[in-house]
């Protein structure tokens, strides 16, 4: 019998343990899956943590999620084809959950499944090696509750370690003699540290926007952005000001590109994350930019030099718990020798036509037709059950139209499930007046 590694229990590494359930489901013989999670439960960064740094065994914590998050896209784009929201709450709720929602939503799948037999928490993995002779995998893991090191073998490995947890921390003259706090968003957990502060924000993308958004939502004074490349150029509320990259700190005074200053209590930097593979050998590790068309990734999965080992949930996302679904149906069927991989020439030209069509996207609908039209593919080669991806796509153009329209209330739209054809309700409360976060609050409708 095959003996597959999975590494992560997050939303991808919990998709490719439901898709081997589900051919086990099915009376198919399945691999031996043994899956590693570093943290104490499921979920990957949906698993709230307020630690930050290292954890209690000196582990890099990987959480990057904070209080008060809401889901930033609509759940109708993400909801999962064999796991309605119906199915898992009894009815239907409103269009942008918060964190705990969603973590109850995730988790509700692989209860029904079974599989947490499958994991074993605290256990981080310290190294992967491929043996060529063998044509299997080493992997040496660390349990910490009990401080033992193990080796096993395993034919596969899919790693779903996320990339969205080591932070990409530029340098800005004079950083080091700022008379605030310096933050990564990776460390950020509650905006309500930040009410009455000037703050700034340095990126545009969906960390700036969002921890932007809760400062100014939980009472921070000002709001100053530094873009690199571009402004975000939404209607932002009246103490929000877009500004050009910073160039230097004096004291708590940040002048910018253009020659504007501004006082700030605190910076926070958004700028991203590194795909980042410690554990792995260096002919094993995926070097990527944060792209839809992945780097060294047939069929987004398969790394090109030694197709045994997949990468799942490595794009940038749009699309994000179907996509890694898609994915992991489509691993799993390699693995069960169901799906072939071509050679490796077929496989590397592969690559270079991802990334030359994700080259000719204009602008954001594009990229999100592109990566739909990605999980399309990979849905007609397996079982995993056809949904309306057109239909979610629709809901991601209507949620850009909502953010331009209005930044602060795009989160009281309402869309129409792919899944059951539902439509949302309206949550009971405005997203800016909705302080209580909980899921029993959210469940109110
Ligand atoms: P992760 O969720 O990062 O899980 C990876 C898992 O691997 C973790 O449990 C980790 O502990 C484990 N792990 C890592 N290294 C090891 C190791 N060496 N050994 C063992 N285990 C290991 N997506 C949305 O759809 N909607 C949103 O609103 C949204 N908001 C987001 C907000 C923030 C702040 C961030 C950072 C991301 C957000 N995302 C959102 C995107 C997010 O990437 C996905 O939703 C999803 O969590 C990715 O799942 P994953 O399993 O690939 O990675
Ligand atoms: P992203 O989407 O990778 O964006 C990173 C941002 O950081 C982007 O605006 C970059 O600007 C900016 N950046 C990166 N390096 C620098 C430097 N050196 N100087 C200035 N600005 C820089 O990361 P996010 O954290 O926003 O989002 C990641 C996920 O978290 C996402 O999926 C969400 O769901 C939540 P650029 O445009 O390249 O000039």
């Amino acid at each position: 019998m095959k003996r597959v590694a999975i590494i992560g229990a997050g939303p991808s590494g919990l998709a490719q343990m439901r898709a081997f359930q589900s051919a086990k489901n099915n009376g198919e013989e399945i691999p031996e899956i043994v899956c590693f999670e570093k943290q104490a439960d499921w979920g990957g960064l949906w698993n709230y943590t307020w630690r930050t740094g290292l954890d209690e065994y000196g582990e890099p914590v990987h959480g990057s999620m904070y209080r008060y998050l809401w889901s930033n896209g609509p759940k109708e784009g993400l909801e999962f084809a064999d796991y309605s929201f119906e199915e898992h709450f009894g009815k239907q709720i409103a269009s942008y959950p918060p964190r705990a929602v969603l973590f109850d939503y995730i988790q509700g799948r692989v209860e029904k499944a079974g599989v947490r037999d499958w994991i074993k928490f605290r256990t981080p993995v310290r190294n992967v090696e491929w043996d060529d002779a063998a044509k299997t995998f080493t992997v040496t893991s660390h349990d910490l509750l009990n401080d033992k090191v193990s080796t096993e073998q395993f034919d596969n490995v899919v790693c779903c370690s996320g990339h969205f947890s080591t932070p990409n921390v530029p340098e800005f003259d004079g950083l080091d003699r700022f008379n605030g706090r310096v933050l990564h968003a990776h460390d950020f957990r509650d905006a309500v540290e930040f009410a009455g502060k000037d703050i700034l924000i340095i990126g545009t993308s969906y960390s700036a926007e969002d921890i932007g958004s809760q400062c100014w939502k939980y009472g921070a004074k000002t709001i100053t952005v530094s873009h690199r490349t571009a402004a975000m150029g939404y209607k932002w509320p009246d103490n929000w000001t877009e500004v050009p990259l910073l160039t230097k700190v004096v004291g708590n005074t940040c002048t910018f590109k253009d020659g504007s200053t501004k006082e700030v209590d605190a910076i926070i930097l958004c700028t991203g994350y590194l795909h980042h593979f410690p554990f792995m050998a260096e002919d094993l590790k995926l070097r990527t930019t944060n792209r839809l068309a992945t780097a060294s990734l047939y069929k987004g999965v398969a790394l090109v030099d030694n197709p045994a080992l997949m990468y799942i949930g490595m794009q940038d996302q749009w699309f994000t718990f179907n996509m890694f679904d898609a994915q992991a149906w489509w691993a799993r069927d390699v693995i069960m020798g169901k799906i072939r991989t071509p050679d490796t020439a077929t496989m590397k030209a592969d690559v270079e036509d991802r990334v030359a069509r994700e080259d000719q996207v204009e602008d954001d609908y594009d990229a999100i037709w592109y990566q739909g039209d990605y999980v399309k593919e990979l849905i007609l080669e397996t079982d995993y059950p056809t949904f309306d991806v057109e239909g979610a796509c629709q809901a991601f153009k209507q949620w850009k139209g909502h953010k331009k329209k209005d930044i602060m209330t795009f989160r009281d739209n309402s869309y129409q499930s792919v899944i059951t054809g539902t439509m949302a309700p309206a949550h009971h409360t405005p997203w800016k007046d909705a302080m209580d976060d909980s899921l029993e609050s959210y469940m109110q409708n």
